[in-house]
């Protein structure tokens, strides 16, 4: 089965591709950004950015919305993430976290999914702190986050074990799971 990721993010599309392809599902990348709408809510910007995506390719895809959110911060950067990387990276939420001692955090990933009869979406979330300092490569704010039940940060881990917590792959396991269902009733 193939299916298109909307996404500019390549880090992203490897992350799915690999939770996907255990499924049987061929994740192809077309490299667009969804057009964004302000809005406050991930849910309805990443169904709101798949529907128009689909008015244009018509064919079966998935679009992805994630964010991180800081308890202290009251949920910042929330839907602005991708916006707040840019313009203050990992060191500018470090700064904004100084001497604060509550550091929990969560991310939050939606994936919606269109073909020409359905829109479904699925979310996953990993709660966990935000380091001290900076650790490890990778991409985004992978270097200052730490899932529970982990002492490192994501930017840290293999891909793989990153996949074993991630927000991105407990949606995608999900759209997995169901996307083999769906099939089968196709098939019966
Ligand atoms: P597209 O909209 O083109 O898919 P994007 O990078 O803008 O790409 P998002 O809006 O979904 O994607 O992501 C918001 C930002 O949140 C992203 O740019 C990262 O800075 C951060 N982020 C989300 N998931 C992450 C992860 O698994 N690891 C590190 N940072 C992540």
């Amino acid at each position: 089965m193939k299916i298109f990721f909307v996404t500019t993010n390549l880090n992203k599309f490897e992350e799915a591709r690999d939770i996907l392809e255990k499924y049987g599902v061929k994740l192809k990348i077309y490299r667009e950004k969804p057009v964004e709408v302000q809005c406050e809510k991930i849910e309805e910007i990443a169904r709101l950015c798949a529907i128009k995506a689909y008015k244009k390719l018509k064919e079966p895809l998935i679009v992805e919305d994630a964010g991180l959110f800081i308890e202290h911060l009251k949920g910042f950067p929330g839907p602005y993430s991708s916006f707040t990387y840019k313009k203050i990276g990992c060191e500018g939420i470090l700064n904004l976290l100084s001497h604060v001692t509550n550091r929990s955090a969560y991310f939050l990933s939606v994936v919606v999914y269109v073909d020409e009869e359905t829109l479904m979406t699925f979310k996953g979330k990993v709660k966990g702190y935000i380091s001290q300092d900076k650790r490890g490569e990778k991409w985004g704010f992978d270097p200052i986050f730490i899932p529970e039940g982990s002492s490192k940060t994501f930017g840290e881990m293999t891909a793989q074990e990153k996949n074993t917590y991630s927000h991105r792959s407990r949606a995608m396991e999900k759209l997995g799971r169901w996307l083999r269902k769906k099939e089968k009733q196709v098939f019966v």
